[in-house]
């Protein structure tokens, strides 16, 4: 062996050496740095950010999932397909180190002349096709979570008493007839804390038939309520092959509202069909308006939803292909002229969310960022009525019952 033999495997190395020392520590703090900057900023100028969900220049991984369908994602890539390629990798790094070594001319100084191994070629060609599946079949699995409508029907019942009726109103097809089509809650009244209850807590009667009673274990104490969510739409991540870790799927409820989101050269328009004839733009906010961390990202107007509700997203381009993406909800989808694309997100977490354009739309195509804010229903309600005020509308919620008022939920069982 000589020194020119060696020197590939010296400078590999060094190059390993590079990566693995340097990261670590430096990484972290630069990105603890950013973060410090943006949110001393973000209070000078008011802008409220939700520090996780910012993206950092020197992160690695993926930004913080906050839906259901979005976690799914995110297990799917930590435990799936990271896994895989990493093995990939190193099998082919292995490979080519083996070659390197032993059938390098020096060692290997007279070559044999073959050519074909049916056992060889029959391998490379099978194991691809095992490795495509073992992918495809989640994968199928997350674009029927994204594409198919929540159907879960949330009713809260009064404090007091054991025995619950559940109204099984569904069409036949997706009747709630199984224990995982159903959660109970228990909620403390006076603190708000809520308990999902065990499945020996409470008994379910009449599954499959157009009324279930749903009786508990023990009597419901005063002061606290019972929420009950029945439906097929379970999502979240789940145990791997079912058996490794822990169970994060949940029923979500049915959506409650639709926004409607245009996009155009160069920007979003947006419309609350359930809330009136309203409709504003949101261009991207101009630089000096904003922390340099969310120049891109902060847009003139933010799409203003509920927490703890499911919210409808119907999108539709007016000129050219575009993509309404939110990473930290799971959503990307194509917004195409003519046609209406219908996706769903739900999320539990208030706070200022960021995606952009995510299909090569034009010039500016960097140029038209979308912001969510999720907040309560109180404040969503309250900036409806001022969103309406505005265009010239009677205030839908103030002064009113707001029960009364709120728009039936929009069942859509397919
Ligand atoms: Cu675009």
């Amino acid at each position: 062996m000589t020194a020119r033999f060696l020197l590939p495997f010296l400078s590999l190395a060094a190059a390993v050496l590079v990566v693995l020392l340097l990261p670590a520590d430096a990484l972290a703090q630069a990105g603890a740095e950013v973060a410090q900057d943006v949110t001393e900023a973000a209070a000078e100028s008011e802008i409220v950010v939700t520090e996780a969900d910012m993206p950092d220049p020197t992160g690695t991984g993926l930004r913080r999932a906050v839906t259901p369908v979005a976690e799914e994602i995110h297990h799917f890539y930590e435990y799936i397909l990271l896994p895989m390629k990493l093995l990939i990798s190193f099998f082919v790094l292995g490979l080519i180190i083996w070659i390197v070594v032993r059938y390098n001319k020096y060692a290997n100084p007279v070559p044999r002349r073959f050519s074909h191994n049916t056992l060889v070629e029959v391998v490379w060609t099978l194991v691809p096709v095992f490795i495509l599946l073992i992918i495809a079949i989640p994968s199928f699995d997350l674009l029927y979570l994204e594409d198919t409508m929540p159907d879960g029907q949330r009713v809260l019942y009064e404090p007091g008493g054991d025995t619950f009726l559940f109204e099984n109103d569904f069409p036949e097809s997706r009747m709630v007839d199984e224990n995982r089509h159903i959660e109970v809650t228990r909620i403390d009244t006076r603190t708000g804390d809520r308990v999902l209850l065990e499945s020996d807590d409470y008994e379910i009667e009449g599954f499959g038939e157009p009324e279930l009673t749903i009786r508990l274990a023990e009597a419901l104490p005063a002061d606290y309520q019972v929420e009950v969510i029945g439906g097929r739409s379970r999502v979240g991540r789940k145990p791997i092959l079912g058996l490794f870790g822990e169970d994060r799927s949940r029923i979500v409820p049915a959506p409650t509202m639709t926004i409607k989101a245009t996009g155009y050269q160069w920007g979003w328009a947006y419309s609350y069909p359930d809330f009136g004839d309203f409709e504003f733009d949101a261009l991207m906010a101009p630089p000096d308006t904003v922390p340099s961390e969310l120049y891109r990202l902060a847009a003139t107007n933010e799409v203003v939803v509920p927490a703890g509700e499911t919210v409808r997203v119907i999108t539709t381009g007016r000129d050219v292909i575009h993509s309404w993406a939110m990473p930290a909800f799971g959503v990307k989808i194509d917004s195409i002229p003519g046609r209406l694309n219908e996706t769903w997100f739900y999320t539990e977490e208030e706070g200022s969310y960021y995606g952009q354009c995510s299909e090569l739309c034009g010039k500016d195509h960097a140029f038209m960022p979308i912001e969510v804010s999720v907040v309560s229903r109180p404040e969503f309600e309250a900036w409806v009525d001022e969103q309406r005020e505005f265009n010239g509308l009677e205030p839908l919620f103030s002064g009113q019952d707001q029960l009364a008022a709120a728009p039936a939920a929009a069942t859509d069982l397919n």
